[in-house]
């Protein structure tokens, strides 16, 4: 297949936009919210967001060239906000994107990384010294299926599965985590470019936890144990999920980054399902680490967010 002919099979038609990339909606614990980050130019953001902020304004990605630079870590020019949204050890975090193009596909992964010795919990973290544990790899990434069934001619994809989850995707905080403040890492690698070195796109979104205790159980859970993992060096623009041609039929997927630690336990892909929102949340703020009070607005107002613009549905781009 010419390699025309491969593009326009797997980015289809619509292509409106090159703009149509994505970013952390909103989180939900329970069905209450708590903001992302919107990194689009005026749109305006919530004071009270865990998002943190990132000056991708074109809501693009990090690619290869990156995977060694602070960029990987939590976005382009990542820098953490005050707030952290209050989670139990053993709940799950609904992840929710501002939409997610079909033809983008690829992994959905997730790392936490602990806050330690820092006056704000996570809210002034220095991001190069974070060290991550990986909680989900969202395997098996390939199903294989009908060709141009689902997002690419391989099959089945990750990311389908999100979409059509209404681009959420869970992540459990493991029950034997210590208390305390973290910084959750939530990455898509859309691969619709991947047949060419350097073609990868990685949307590393990251937002600010204050784990809590489990919710009292008979017996005291195991402790969790923390990998030490540098974003810096997750990737390499060769690995074989990286480096892929998702045009051709392919017989599996090798997720890319360190091994998930033996003790998560990732939400299987037929119990993600979608969650509204009830109410909103009120986020904390670490006053010493191991203690927060509820986060109040400063002096300045809180922005008002968004101008109507509705969740982009899932479709075919070309970006
Ligand atoms: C999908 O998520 C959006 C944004 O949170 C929400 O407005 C919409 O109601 C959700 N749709 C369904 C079917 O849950
Ligand atoms: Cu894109």
């Amino acid at each position: 297949m010419s390699p025309l002919s491969a593009s326009v099979l797997l980015l289809g038609t619509a292509a409106s936009t090159a703009l149509a990339h994505s970013h952390l909606a909103h989180i939900l614990v329970n069905g209450v919210l708590y903001n992302g980050f919107d990194p689009r130019p005026n749109v305006g953001n919530y004071d009270n967001r865990i998002g943190w902020s990132s000056s991708n304004t074109d809501d693009g990605y990090v690619g290869p060239a990156d995977y060694a630079s602070p960029e990987i870590i939590c976005h382009k020019s990542g820098a953490p906000p005050l707030a952290h949204a209050p989670v139990k050890a053993g709940e799950k975090v609904h992840v929710q994107w501002n939409g997610w193009p079909i033809g983008h596909v690829g992994p959905v992964l997730a790392y936490i990384a602990p806050c330690l010795n820092t006056a704000n919990g996570c809210g002034s973290v220095a991001k190069t010294n974070l060290r991550w544990t990986k909680l989900d790899d969202s395997n098996p990434v390939l199903l294989p299926g009908a060709p141009g069934t689902w997002g690419s001619p391989a099959g089945k994809w990750a990311t389908d599965v999100m979409i059509a989850q209404n681009n959420s995707w869970q992540v459990e905080i493991p029950h034997g985590l210590k208390p305390g403040p973290y910084v959750l890492r939530h990455e898509i690698i859309a691969l619709h470019f991947a047949r060419d070195k350097g073609g990868a796109q990685n949307y590393p979104v990251c937002m600010n936890l204050w784990v809590e205790p489990p919710a009292s159980s008979a017996t005291a859970p195991q402790p969790f144990k923390l990998d030490n993992f540098d974003a810096r060096g997750f990737y390499k623009d060769t690995d074989k999920g990286i480096l892929i041609d998702v045009s051709t039929s392919l017989s599996g997927y090798v997720v890319p980054g360190p091994t998930m630690a033996p003790q998560a336990k990732p939400v299987p892909h037929v119990q993600q399902q979608m969650m509204l929102s009830r109410a909103d949340g009120t986020p904390v703020v670490v006053v010493r680490s191991t203690a927060t009070q509820k986060w109040t607005p400063t002096a300045r107002a809180v922005k008002a967010k968004r101008t109507g613009e509705p969740v982009m549905k899932g479709r075919y781009y070309r970006d």
